[in-house]
């Protein structure tokens, strides 16, 4: 007898790939620009997000602020959308992936939906902490942001190349204690540019703000690029 064989990720994957391109679109009527955060657990996505967003908030060159939201996206717990509604002026709405290690283009529009993404110039959703999964699912982001810090260790593209190709841009978090480990800069930008020669990289900290300025008005310009 012959069983037949469903291929079940490559439907799932297929499917969430339409669906993204689809909710693109409606982000694009909007004018809102859609930034998909990723990282391992603890590399200062919230901490990174804090920072950046008050930049946005208060520009250095007297433009209008930038309207900016928040999606948290985590197993379980409230933590973080608490942290970035305590810490910043930024609406932030918490979702809970009922156990999944990403979110897919779905999930994403139903957190949109419910922040209000029409009012806003500018979405982030922090990913589940995780090196892996999230990479494979497109949200209907327009750019992915991938955090990697200094603790992690500068050999990571070698072991996650998925989630370094993926990347539109690199943030090296936690560069402030770069004295206590054995994270080589050239060593990651080496091992960057075998997987994705072409992501600008931003070296930064959370703790002193070395470098944060310069991310955020990089990010800022992309944004306001789009609505031109
Ligand atoms: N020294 C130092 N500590 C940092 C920096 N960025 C974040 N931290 C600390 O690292 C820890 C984790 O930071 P978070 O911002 O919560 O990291 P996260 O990636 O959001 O963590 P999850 O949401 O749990 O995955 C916190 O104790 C932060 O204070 C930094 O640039 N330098
Ligand atoms: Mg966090």
């Amino acid at each position: 007898m012959d069983i037949k064989t469903i291929e079940l990720k490559k439907t799932i994957l297929e499917d969430n790939n339409k669906d993204a391109d689809l909710l693109r679109e409606q982000l694009n009527d909007a004018e809102t620009f859609y930034v998909n955060v990723m990282s391992s657990p603890g590399s200062g996505k919230t901490t990174t997000l804090v920072s950046t967003i008050r930049l946005l908030q208060n520009p250095p060159g007297g433009e209008h602020p930038l309207r900016v939201g928040v999606m948290e996206a985590d197993i379980d717990s409230d933590v973080d959308a608490h942290t970035i509604a305590d810490e910043t002026s930024a609406p932030s709405i918490q979702l809970h992936t009922g156990g999944m290690c990403h979110l897919d283009a779905e999930m994403s529009r139903q957190g949109l939906r419910e922040i209000g993404y029409r009012d806003l110039d500018l979405v982030f959703l922090e990913n589940v902490g995780n090196l892996v999964c999230p990479a494979e699912f497109d949200t209907g982001a327009h750019m992915k942001v991938v955090i990697l810090s200094v603790p992690e260790g500068d050999d990571k593209p070698l072991k996650y190349p998925l989630m370094f190709k993926e990347a539109d841009v690199v943030l090296v978090t936690k560069t402030d204690a770069i004295e206590a480990f054995d994270f080589d800069s050239g060593r990651f930008l080496r091992n960057l540019d075998g997987c994705n020669p072409d992501a600008p990289v931003f070296f930064l900290s959370g703790a002193t703000g070395d470098g944060v300025a310069e991310w955020a008005a990089w990010l800022d310009q992309k944004v306001r690029e789009r609505q031109k």
